[in-house]
């Protein structure tokens, strides 16, 4: 399919040591996927779910072990452990390719290796970036076909050219303990082995379009970042564009996908997605703005909590042409169920849960993950064309202007509904001490918060503070910067419910977002920023939303926020010295404003 000898060169490096009993090439082409999804449905890997209910879907479970990413055995290997900072695992280069290629070896041996050339980012766009995933597993092959550019076209467009991010995965033994997923930046090299686990193997995810893309946008001037992208269509049939970057599972999916309020459907709002994940962003020369992509070709969605009310979108999306992992199966109609779908679960002796066990929904316990049918983490991945609401700028070669930037996270407590910070370094400032409470997205405990600046705690490439000061110098060269915000749809009552409806309803809040962008309405200066006055928040109807309600969600409580202040010192001691100066000022005028 090439003659690209960097490649074949490569490839062949790569048999040598794995051992596969047969090399196939991913063409992009229909009739191959087809054959790969019949053999994966003849050895169990899919199974085929009920043609007229949910045509071309497949449901996959993994291993039981091998369910989320795992930040722990995920490392950046750069010649010196400063390059990859504090928060990252680091190994020398030397040693972690020692060990990698003790579980390579013979790894492939009586399996086939696929050959899988891809593109982030539309084929020879300015934006797009070129990998080759080498892969032993079908599931990965189906699933990349969907959230990536995969075909011939890739090869042709790369030529003779070196200029491509090389990434091994093979699926070994699925052993926890000798788990990598592994970065060498210098070498644009991934390597993952002994994981099943989408963000762990869909290599042009978060190890290329994030881990790798930050480092290779500090060295050409742009940023990759965990952002979805929608866009706001206005009744005037104007598009407003808005980025945000909110950690796994805290709703960008959800927030890019949304469905306006039935008062501001009335009026001609419509609400597009360019993206629910990643956004490549550059500065465009022409008008100076800041201007974004989304890299990938379908979504890796969170499928809990997806139903026809809070995310109708997803839902469709998901209802052809689709990969389920680790949800319901429902074996008396060959579909699919997960908690919080509707109230209809399959009855016992036709449910199989995600382990692959008989599941009775009778018992099941909010409390006890061990009764749930879906595992927490379980997601579909579908194609961004079937997306009711996809752009139409989501093919767009250079992209969409980007008019605010808004960061969030789930706090129950502290973080107001919106503020707006008062400067791109302020805003640099808000986006490095975002907290949130952690999910089920990657493993270890649930529910504690921790600090992970702009989303991107487990996926920039290169040390955090040099990500940081990254992100000021790219302020000092866009002419006309968006605006940053912070987002909060997670505060709850004494009781633990959540106050703020979100969904559908956050179009209350872009909508104010973009008001200030356009400088059309005053807001309260508080020590943290700008808030919104509380009558500007628009609730028309909204059930049980007063005026008090929302000046309650608007409150900055000096105490908790002063507590805070604590735990931001402690977390950039824990990045060290490489802290921009201007961040650690930032830092001390928040303070003293607090304390005021
Ligand atoms: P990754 O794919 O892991 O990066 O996650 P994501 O940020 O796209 O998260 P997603 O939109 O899938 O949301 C995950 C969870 O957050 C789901 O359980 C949603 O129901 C919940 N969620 C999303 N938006 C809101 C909201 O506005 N309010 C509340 N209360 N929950 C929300
Ligand atoms: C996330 O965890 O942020 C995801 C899912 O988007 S994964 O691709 O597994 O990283
Ligand atoms: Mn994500």
């Amino acid at each position: 399919m090439t003659n690209n000898k960097h490649i074949l060169n490569w490839i062949d490096e790569m048999s040598a040591m794995t051992k596969p009993d047969r090399i196939v090439w991913i063409d992009g082409s229909e009739e191959q996927a087809e054959a790969l999804r019949a053999e994966a449905c003849s050895t169990g890997e899919i199974i085929k779910l009920n043609e007229e209910l949910l045509p071309n879907c497949y449901l996959h479970r993994t291993a039981i072990n091998d369910v989320a990413r795992v930040e722990g055995r995920t490392y950046i290997c750069t010649p010196t452990k400063d390059e990859a900072g504090a928060i990252n695992n680091w190994m020398d280069p030397t040693e972690m390719y020692a060990k990698l290629k003790k579980l390579y070896t013979g790894s492939m041996q009586g399996r086939t290796m696929y050959v899988i050339p891809y593109s982030m980012g539309v084929v020879g766009s300015d934006f797009a970036k070129y990998g080759i995933e080498l892969t032993d597993s079908i599931y990965v092959v189906l699933n990349m076909l969907i959230m990536t550019r995969v075909g011939t076209n890739v090869l042709e467009a790369l030529g003779d050219s070196p200029d491509y991010i090389k990434g091994l995965h093979a699926r070994a033994d699925i052993d926890e303990e000798n788990r990598y997923i592994v970065h060498f930046p210098q070498d644009n090299t991934i390597m993952s082995v002994n994981s099943g686990y989408g963000g762990n193997v869909l290599l042009g995810k978060k190890c290329f379009a994030l881990r790798i893309a930050s480092y290779l946008g500090r060295k050409e001037g742009w940023m990759a970042e965990h952002m979805l992208i929608l866009g706001i269509e206005y009744p005037n049939g104007e598009t407003k564009y808005i980025t945000a970057a909110f950690p796994s599972a805290c709703g960008k999916t959800n927030l890019a996908m949304l469905i306006p309020p039935e008062i501001y459907r009335n009026k001609g709002y419509k609400v597009w997605c360019v993206g629910d994940d990643i956004a490549w962003l550059r500065v465009n020369p022409e008008d100076g703005k800041l201007y974004a992509v989304n890299p990938e070709n379908g979504f890796f969605g969170v499928a809990p909590g997806t139903n026809d009310k809070s995310n109708p979108n997803a839902l469709a999306t998901c209802m052809r042409d689709t990969i389920f992992t680790n949800v319901v199966h429902d074996t008396k109609n060959n579909t699919v169920w997960w908690e919080g779908l509707n109230n209809n679960p399959p009855q016992p002796g036709n449910a199989i849960d995600w382990k692959g066990n008989p599941w009775d929904c009778t018992k099941f316990d909010k409390k006890d993950k061990s009764t749930y049918g879906a595992h927490p983490n379980s997601r579909f991945t579908a194609l961004a064309q079937n997306c009711p609401c996809i752009s139409s700028e989501f093919n767009s070669l250079k992209g969409v202007p980007v008019s605010a930037i808004v960061f969030g996270g789930r706090r129950a407590k502290t973080a107001p509904l919106v503020y707006q910070s008062t400067s791109w370094q302020n805003g640099t400032f808000v986006g490095s001490i975002m907290a949130s409470e952690t999910t089920a997205a990657a493993a270890g405990a649930v529910g504690v918060v921790r600090r992970d600046p702009m989303a991107m705690r487990p996926f920039v490439g290169y040390n955090m503070g040099e990500y940081w000061a990254h992100w000021l110098n790219m302020g000092k060269n866009i002419p006309n910067p968006p605006q940053i915000f912070h987002v909060n749809w997670f505060r709850t009552d004494d009781e633990g419910n959540f106050i703020w409806p979100g969904f559908g309803d956050n179009l209350r809040v872009l909508l104010w977002i973009i008001k200030r962008c356009e400088g059309k309405i005053d807001a309260d200066l508080t020590p943290i920023g700008y808030v919104p006055k509380a009558e500007d928040i628009d609730v028309e109807g909204l059930d049980g939303i007063s005026l008090d309600t929302i000046k309650e969600l608007l409150s900055v409580d000096t105490e908790s926020w002063l507590a805070d202040v604590e735990n931001i010192k402690e977390f950039y001691a824990l990045v060290g010295d490489s802290v921009p100066a201007e961040l650690k000022e930032e830092l001390a005028a928040l303070e003293a404003r607090l304390s005021k």
